[in-house]
């Protein structure tokens, strides 16, 4: 990673928004988006963002408007869909292609741990040393989560504000206390990581302040690049307020499940946690992580069991490039 990327990144970092809307097909969302307009930016904003947008200003709207990056990208997505000029639809949809991917990654390798759980009963800091142990070795520095990291709230606590909040406190102090460090790690928030918001608890701005080594990618979803393959990241159950849901992708990982599975373009990541499922039989539930490896012009995602005493690999997919992007 470079710093010049390190310093664009730190343009995304924003607090949670406790809004979230579940967009669907774009016929259908362009209303919806119109509809949330009003709760961050009026309709003459957002004609302006659509008119007067382009790459050399994509983070200073960001920032004028206190959008996050998914936000900013189904802004003009919609613009692509509005009645505007075709001059500046090509404008829009060439902005869409190059800003789609928040971070491109040049390591490699970068492990993928999702679902831990911090604060669970069932969560385990010795899968998550393990696991972090087992990347050190194979010389990975570079992490991406997946997602619920923390687990918030226990059920129990739901109608008692104080207990929550004493609850997120005490999981986010364990974090930044016993979390490993020397690597830089990237989280996707998760349904979970949301629970801190409805608490009123700032997580990703607490954390920013504490661990200089986590670096947020949005909430739910987003889009990544790695050896010239676009990575779709997933954490179903939340998404980012507007980011379209139908970017093009070569690959798609999804946590949240606590199961492995491997699909043709879509890779579920089992949990890093004692936090197994009983899967439908297509699914393994053992607990892991996953490695992704660029060689040459394939990506790899080796999936790797935790249930054992040794490391063992459960499955490798690998995707090839098709065409030239
Ligand atoms: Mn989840």
């Amino acid at each position: 990673m470079s710093y010049l990327t390190c310093y664009l990144f730190y343009y995304c970092i924003k607090p949670i928004s406790i809004f979230c809307v579940f967009l669907t097909y774009f016929s259908k969302y362009s209303v919806t988006i119109v509809k949330r307009l009003g709760d961050f930016v009026g309709e003459e904003d957002y004609i302006k963002i659509v008119n007067r947008i382009n790459s050399d200003n994509f983070y200073d709207f960001m920032n004028y408007y206190d959008l996050t990056y998914g936000e900013l990208l189904g802004i003009i997505d919609y613009g692509v869909h509005s009645d505007i000029s075709q001059i500046r639809k090509n404008t829009l949809y060439k902005l869409l292609r190059t800003k789609q991917c928040i971070l491109k990654f040049t390591d490699s390798k970068i492990g993928v741990i999702a679902d831990t759980h911090i604060g669970s009963p069932h969560m385990s800091w010795n899968k998550i040393y393990r696991t972090y142990d087992f990347l050190l070795e194979h010389g990975i520095y570079t992490i991406i989560l997946l997602g619920d990291l923390f687990h918030g709230p226990s059920y129990r606590s739901r109608n008692d504000s104080n207990r929550s909040i004493t609850q997120c406190y005490q999981q986010f102090v364990e974090c930044e206390e016993h979390y490993p460090k020397g690597f830089q790690n990237f989280l996707l928030h998760g349904n979970h990581e949301q629970r801190f918001d409805e608490v009123g608890m700032d997580l990703w701005n607490m954390l920013a302040i504490k661990r200089d080594d986590f670096f947020s990618l949005g909430i739910g979803r987003c889009y990544v690049k790695m050896n010239s393959f676009i990575i779709s990241l997933n954490h179903p159950g939340i998404v980012d307020r507007l980011l379209p849901p139908a970017l093009h992708y070569d690959i798609a990982l999804y946590a949240h499940y606590h199961c492995f599975y491997q699909g043709n373009k879509r890779i579920y990541i089992g949990t890093c946690s004692n936090l197994v499922n009983r899967p439908p039989s297509s699914k393994i539930d053992n607990p892991g992580f996953a490695i992704l490896s660029a060689c040459d012009k394939d990506l790899c995602v080796t999936a790797y069991d935790l249930s054992t005493d040794n490391i063992q690999p459960l499955f490798t997919k690998t995707y090839s490039r098709q065409k030239k992007r």
